[in-house]
């Protein structure tokens, strides 16, 4: 497979899923609170994870060893604010610093995330993302980041996934806070990207010119050709993909799921639509699978429900469907970002790895990223302004509700000796460049 010259190939992770919390001085999140709570497997948690908090530059020479060009990881927000309001913390931000020092000394760009889902507990308390300060609160927290960090960056994204900090999150209920009501979730789905909108605009203040956002998108197919399981997917398509990218890129929310959500959207939020559409410098996109949806018959929004399909799957039951992810670059370019850059922020596969005589053979995965990675290309062959792609993960991790079960990493994670074993979906990468 030819990889062109300039085409960023970069490996991904998440702060909560690796660092481990019970190292340095970190505050609570609510992700500490919702698995203690019996949110997630066992009960299971991030307070070790994958103990990158300590064994950062073991890992940091993992990347350069997979020949990548570029490593994505996240801020904890409670390791810079315990409570996500007061002055910045030297020993958070210290962190941070020699981190991306780290990836710079071996030749690796830093791209980093501000949000991945680690919301402090003090601004949980008061509402989290119910409440419209929490925004506030953010954008504080991205110029404190900035100040420190920003010289050396290659790009800072706001928010990762939105959708996730949403829908999934205050309607679906899998995943911190665990609400289960419209009315959160709308409010919710609007204040994470007013977040992003406050932080994009501090960022801007601050002179970054690598300003974006990573929005995870999941190919919706109806299960008939059904005007009922048509009008199933399509809600789904928009709640899921169509709502953050209109309002970003068109200041306006799609009229067929704003209908729903709008009696419970914050007071004004439509003066606040100026600012979640303001001029972007790139924009990422998470994809992994596509779900199939009919009409559940309720006639109660969203009116939809997911059906197993006939495709190969993951360990987590989500399809294989490469070809989704260009079809989302191509629509992404073609109706929403025009030659804006993008980048494929984050794509794999979970499977239940094992170590067998000293290595892990995935050629599942190896598949999966190979298939990705054509179809990726592709659209930038078709025009597409693609500027790179990152691997999730570098390492197996606290895969969120699912704790340590499934392993999406490049490199299989003993959780009891934190020893780091590469698999040959690692192999695959370094022997692309
Ligand atoms: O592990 C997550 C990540 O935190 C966000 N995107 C999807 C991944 C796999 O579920």
């Amino acid at each position: 497979m030819k990889i062109p010259q300039d085409f960023v190939l970069g490996v991904a992770t998440a702060a909560y899923q690796i660092e481990g919390t019970r190292f340095g001085d970190v505050g609570p999140s609510h992700w500490d609170s919702f698995a203690a709570q019996g949110g997630t497997i066992g009960r299971q948690n991030g307070d070790v994870a994958c103990a990158h908090y300590e064994k950062w530059l073991e890992d940091l020479d993992l990347i350069a060893h997979g020949n990548f060009d570029a490593y994505r990881f996240s801020v904890a927000w409670p390791r810079i604010q315990r409570d996500g309001r007061e002055a910045p913390r030297a020993e958070g931000l210290d962190f941070y610093d020699q981190l991306v020092d780290g990836a710079l000394a071996r030749g690796i760009e830093p791209h980093c995330t501000l949000y991945h889902w680690d919301l402090p507990q003090a601004l949980a308390d008061k509402g989290g993302w119910e409440n419209q300060d929490t925004a506030k609160y953010f954008a504080d927290y991205c110029a404190h980041v900035s100040d420190r960090l920003g010289d050396r960056l290659a790009s800072v994204a706001t928010v990762n996934e939105p959708w996730c900090v949403a829908w999934l999150s205050h309607f679906l209920g899998h995943h911190a806070p665990g609400k289960r009501d419209l009315s959160a979730a709308a409010k919710a789905m609007h204040n994470i990207l007013y977040a992003h909108g406050l932080g994009a605009a501090a960022l801007r203040d601050l002179g970054r010119k690598d300003i974006g956002i990573v929005l995870n998108m999941e190919y919706a197919a109806p299960a008939t050709d059904r005007e009922a399981d048509r009008h199933a997917a399509a809600i789904f398509d928009g709640i899921y993909n169509r709502w953050f990218i209109e309002a970003l890129t068109k200041g306006a929310y799609p009229s067929d799921i704003l209908e729903h959500l709008e009696p419970h959207m914050p007071v004004g939020w439509q003066d606040q639509m100026q600012t979640i559409a303001q001029p972007l410098d790139w924009m990422g996109l998470n994809y992994y699978t596509r779900s199939i949806h009919a009409d559940d018959g309720t006639g109660i929004f969203p009116f939809g429900q997911t059906q197993i399909g006939p495709l190969p799957k993951t360990s987590m039951g989500w399809e294989v469907y490469p070809e989704g992810l260009q079809y989302f670059l191509e629509r992404m370019h073609r109706d929403y970002t025009g030659n804006l850059p993008l980048y494929v922020t984050e794509n794999g596969m979970a499977l239940h790895d094992k170590v067998a005589d000293g290595g892990v053979d995935d050629a599942q995965r190896v598949g999966y990223f190979r298939d990705h990675l054509a179809a990726a290309l592709a659209a930038r062959d078709a025009g597409v302004p693609l500027k790179g792609y990152f691997a999730w993960s570098l390492l197996d991790n606290f895969e969120w509700a699912f704790g340590y079960s499934e392993r999406f990493g490049l490199v299989h994670v003993d959780y009891d000796t934190q020893t780091r074993t590469p698999k040959e979906s690692f192999r695959f990468f370094q022997n692309l460049r």
